[in-house]
């Protein structure tokens, strides 16, 4: 059977053959054939072609390239071109009211409008390995183009809902369960399709997803899930917008539904949450590109790892890995700490295995790639090594000595230090070209976010390599140079001295927690202290205490606290005090009383403070830093540190990210706030070069 027929072209993106009595329609636009303008230009004048020409019997449907369709083109919207006619609601009412059968051939994804697109055919065929979703709730939207109505419709409101709301894809044998799906292909679609158009060819009737019942919401599905997004303290307007639009589909005529969806995804799509959210969409794609070196220079293969250190980190990192299918020697000196570390990735994995997400041989599976020793020699046939051993520089120093003389030549070697200078541990060995750094966030197996660290030193095809292997692994890369703190850590330093630097002045630790979380955050600073450990910090103040520069205000509290060896919720009291068993931070009258004494040797008189004075000095103390941290060349742009405040810190996505979030409120009056604190003598808050010129020149930090 002809794999590929010669199209004639529609437009500059779809073509157009015929073979026999089928009409086939190509969507051509790479990267993921977006339903851009000229693609629905294409689409409509092939449905009117096919409607024209009398040899056609049926028509097909179908994307060339890796997928059938991607959805609409997101960088189209907020443009003239994205509300352009014909929009793909009109070509998805052209395709319904035809009277030939369209057939959707349908292989790698079809998503948000592709998916719309295929649910206006009439039939949909789809390759096993197919995934089809409605995702746009993950951009912050709805399904715009008769998702809302035609997939209930085509599939029942329960699954329905969960697909908008979830907006995970599905695969295609899940999907033909559905009824989303009406036959599954084993290896040709093309050829499967054309079977199918003539098996269909003689039916006069076919099935039309809008003239399908509408679905009856005779459960209180609908009540249910919106109580339970209601009690969320940001719900989010998309998700709310998706479910009052499955409302109408069970309420509503079809035409006045569709209207209804239309206008709520145009109020969406104007609105600030989805431009953020969208923001970091692009951001992400950005992030895993190292100008000059991704894309030029080829990774090298690393097919087996070593991970040193079978800690909390070692044995999420060795998880991520086995996860991904690469084999790892986990190496722990001693074998007690080494069957403490396999039995800890036992245990997450059996919680996986008891929520239904992995099953227990795909488990199994994945252990048998462990191999644990108590053996350093065993890094000798591993192609990187990553060592997540204690935090201290010398201990460090002194490993990458040994693996040096260990590892074979051209290994690399990577070390997930969370702060440290990665540049002084490569000076331990003779290879600093093949050290790396790979900052994880815990847990290792489950944070995305991976701060692939740049020493002066490291060879571009090791930091290829670095950022194969993490996008490989399903994490989402963002380099950063060698600096205390790199981004994610350098900026907490800040946001968490303007936290106690309020304490002093007359904020209570729940007040500014409170108001954080109001703004958006997953916690607010001083929970996320006693959850990550005060004693790390104050370590390192403690270590950069001798350098600390003696103008810059110095806030007692945290190092006060810790005096009392309260190190947070492991041990069982830090800002705040909790019951044993129990991470629910508990307001301690002994911290307020502490935070009062040290205002007092300060000479500080306490004030009120307002949760609007305490959200805009800790945010834009992130914005400051993340603005020194550009001017220094840390990160490659301002967007990779958004996604990592997003992704490692909690920062609300639909605010887009701290550097995101002061572009929207305008350079200029966040530098003012900056500045004035500057002048009246806070130097802690003077800002670097790079934001006083983007501010005074209307700049924004996201070019
Ligand atoms: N529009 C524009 N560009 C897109 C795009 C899209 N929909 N999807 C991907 N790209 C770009 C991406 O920025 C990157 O660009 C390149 O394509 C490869 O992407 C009306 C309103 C499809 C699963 O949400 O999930 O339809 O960096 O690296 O890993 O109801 O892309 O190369 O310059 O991600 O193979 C709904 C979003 C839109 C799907 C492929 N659709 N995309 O993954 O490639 S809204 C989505 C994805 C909508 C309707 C509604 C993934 C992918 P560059 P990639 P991939």
């Amino acid at each position: 059977m002809p794999l590929d027929i010669p199209s004639a072209p529609l437009s500059d993106s779809v073509g157009y053959a015929r073979h026999a009595a089928v009409a086939i329609i190509t969507i051509d636009n790479p990267p993921v054939n977006g339903l851009g303008h000229s693609v629905r230009q294409g689409l409509l004048a092939g449905v009117k072609k096919a409607a024209d020409d009398q040899a056609v019997r049926a028509v097909i449907i179908r994307g060339a390239g890796r997928m059938f369709c991607g959805g609409a083109d997101i960088r189209q919207f907020n443009t003239p071109a994205a509300s352009a006619a014909p929009t793909s609601r009109q070509v998805v009412a052209a395709i319904e009211s035809s009277a030939k059968p369209f057939i959707a051939a349908i292989h790698g994804n079809a998503l948000g409008g592709g998916l719309e697109l295929a649910m206006g055919c009439h039939y949909r065929i789809a390759d096993r390995a197919a995934r089809l979703g409605l995702p746009e709730i993950k951009l912050g939207l709805l399904p715009g183009g008769g998702g809302t109505q035609r997939l209930p419709r085509l599939i029942g409101l329960s699954p329905a809902l969960g697909m908008i709301l979830g907006g995970n894809p599905i695969g295609a044998a899940r999907a033909a369960e559905l009824g989303l799906v009406d036959r599954l292909a084993d290896d040709d679609l093309l050829a499967a399709a054309l079977e199918f158009a003539s098996d269909i060819a003689a039916q006069t009737e076919h099935p039309v997803a809008r003239n399908r019942p509408p679905p009856q919401d005779t459960s209180g599905l609908i009540a249910q899930e919106r109580a339970r997004l209601s009690s969320r303290r940001h719900p989010g307007a998309a998700a709310l917008a998706c479910l009052n639009c499955l409302d109408a589909a069970t309420l509503m005529p079809f035409e006045e539904a569709l209207t209804y969806e239309r206008s709520r995804f145009e109020e969406l799509v104007a609105g600030a949450e989805s431009k953020a959210i969208r923001h970091l969409f692009f951001a992400e794609r950005e992030a895993g590109k190292i100008p000059g070196i991704t894309g030029k220079v080829e990774p090298l293969p690393v097919n087996r790892v070593a991970v040193i250190g079978a800690g909390t980190m070692g044995g999420g990192i060795a998880m991520a890995l086995v996860n991904a299918g690469i084999p790892v020697t986990l190496i722990e000196r001693e074998a007690a700490a080494l069957d403490r570390g396999l039995a800890t990735i036992r245990k997450n994995y059996a919680i996986t295995v008891s929520k239904g997400k992995l099953s227990a041989e795909a488990v199994a599976e994945r252990e048998k790639l462990i191999t644990p020793t108590v053996e350093l020699s065993a890094v000798a046939d591993a192609d990187l090594v990553i060592e997540a051993v204690f935090e201290d520089m010398e201990v460090k120093k002194a490993l990458f000595d040994e693996l040096d003389r260990l590892c074979r030549p051209g290994a690399i070697l990577a070390t997930n230090t969370s702060r440290l200078d990665v540049n002084a541990i490569a000076s331990a060995t003779s290879r600093p070209e093949a050290v790396v750094g790979l900052h994880f966030f815990s847990p290792a197996n489950v944070m995305r976010l991976l701060e692939v660290v740049r020493p002066d030193k490291v060879a571009p095809e090791v930091m290829a390599t670095a950022m194969a292997l993490a996008q490989h692994i399903g994490k989402l890369p963002v380099v950063s140079g060698v600096c205390e703190g790199f981004i994610g850590n350098r900026m907490l330093t800040p946001y968490w001295k303007e936290a106690w630097f309020l304490l002093e002045e007359g904020a209570s630790p729940s007040q500014i927690d409170r108001a954080l979380q109001d703004f958006g955050m997953a916690m607010g600073p001083l929970a996320l202290s006693d959850l990550t450990g005060l004693d790390i910090n104050w370590a390192a103040r403690k270590r950069l205490a001798p350098t600390r520069p003696k103008h810059l205000r110095y806030s007692r509290v945290p190092d006060r606290i810790c005096e009392l060896g309260r190190f947070g919720q492991k041990t069982g009291a830090g800002f705040y005090r909790y019951e044993p068993g129990s991470r629910t931070p508990i307001p301690d009258p002994d911290i307020d009383a502490l935070i009062e004494e040290c205002a007092r040797e300060a000479g500080i008189r306490r004030r009120t403070v307002t949760d609007s004075e305490i959200v805009e000095r800790c945010i834009y103390a992130l914005v400051n830093e993340g603005a020194s941290i550009l001017n220094d060349g840390i990160a490659q742009r301002a967007s990779d540190i958004d996604l990592v405040y997003v992704n490692g810190y909690g920062f609300p996505a639909h605010r887009g990210g701290p550097m995101y979030h002061a572009d929207m409120i305008g350079l200029a009056s966040v530098f003012a706030r900056v500045e004035a604190w500057h002048a009246a003598g806070e130097a802690h808050w003077a800002p670097c070069e790079l934001f006083r010129r983007l501010a005074t020149e209307g700049g924004q930090f996201n070019r």
